[in-house]
């Protein structure tokens, strides 16, 4: 009797067919891979699927996909994958190593905006106005506070690094991090917010840190500091986000994430000059970038290897 293949489901809204391009069982095994764009089409596969490779994979569909035993995330957060739906059968793996180098870019590109003061010196320009008392500021020396110091943010931390910025960090039990020349726990949050020009969010949503940037966490920054959430929205308590905004308790925010995407057009984040609204494309996901971590996890599972990258549910991320 011939033995049944694996079965792959790529789960991906947008992409699905162009990820599955990328999937390379090693020599001499074969796997079936379906693909699905919404979760009505994946319903109709779940049942004999071994693996998912997913984007916002649908939590319901846990229940009804008893072959499941591995789901690889196509993206930099687990959050939604990672819910009380998930079987204790099935492990997630996450995708380290490819988001630093993108979100970093994001990051610095956004704080230059700030002290080279694009925005002004281009509306000056519209007004065909000669702007020359006024000078940029230096990113040499300023501090970014980096709240979430894993892979992604030590990335983060080399590049401001490289262009002079102090850079401290905050993370769950203050453990010293390469390249982060403090690091704060986070009971002590608000003592790294009160120093920081630029406070960076890119730690994991988890029950602990939901909300963590409350009404307190944004009085504690100084009022020329600019918050960059480039996490996930509800790190961040948003009407406290709103009213420190319109008070200018801080200076400003650039924002790639929110708790609902996207951001509704009635939203009054949309209006307020002093905040960046970005759809989410900070760390963009690329089916060649993740291809050789989904690869090289195929070839371990088919082999019966532990795989790389697991989450690990206790901490959940
Ligand atoms: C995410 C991502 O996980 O953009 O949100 O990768």
């Amino acid at each position: 009797m011939k033995a049944r293949r694996p079965a792959i489901l790529v789960y991906n809204p947008d992409e699905a067919p162009a990820y599955a391009r990328t999937i390379h069982a090693p020599r001499g095994r074969s796997v079936t891979v379906h693909l699905a764009a919404t979760e009505a089409e994946a319903a109709a596969v779940i049942g004999e699927i071994d693996i998912v490779y997913g984007w916002k994979f649908p939590a319901s569909l846990y229940a009804k996909a008893p072959r499941l035993t591995w789901h690889q995330v196509m993206g930099a957060g687990v959050d939604w994958a990672f819910v009380p739906e998930l079987p204790p059968s099935v492990v997630i793996t996450r995708a380290p190593g490819v988001f630093g180098a993108w979100m970093s870019e994001y990051v610095l590109g956004w704080c230059l905006w700030v002290t080279q003061r694009m925005e002004t010196y281009r509306a000056a320009q519209r007004e065909q106005r000669w702007l020359g008392e006024l000078l940029p500021a230096r990113l040499r020396g300023a501090t970014l506070a980096l709240v979430g110091v894993g892979d992604i943010g030590r990335v983060i931390a080399r590049a401001a690094a490289s262009v002079g910025m102090r850079v401290i960090g905050v993370n769950r039990s203050g453990r010293r991090v390469p390249g982060v020349e403090r690091v704060y726990r986070v009971a002590h949050l608000h003592r790294a917010l009160a120093v920081a020009d630029f406070v960076v969010l890119v730690v994991p949503l988890t029950p602990q840190t939901r909300g963590l940037i409350d009404a307190s966490a944004l009085a504690a920054m100084r009022s020329s500091a600019w918050l960059l959430n480039i996490g996930r929205g509800a790190l961040v308590d948003e009407v406290a986000l709103v009213e420190a905004l319109r008070a200018r308790h801080i200076a400003g925010a650039v924002l790639d994430v929110f708790p609902r995407e996207p951001l509704p057009a009635e939203h009054p984040l949309w209006r307020l000059d002093n905040a960046v609204i970005t759809p989410h494309i900070s760390g963009p996901s690329t089916p060649d970038e993740l291809a050789p971590i989904f690869n090289d996890n195929l070839a371990r599972w088919l082999a019966g290897r532990p795989l790389r990258h697991m989450v690990d549910r206790r901490r959940g991320y």
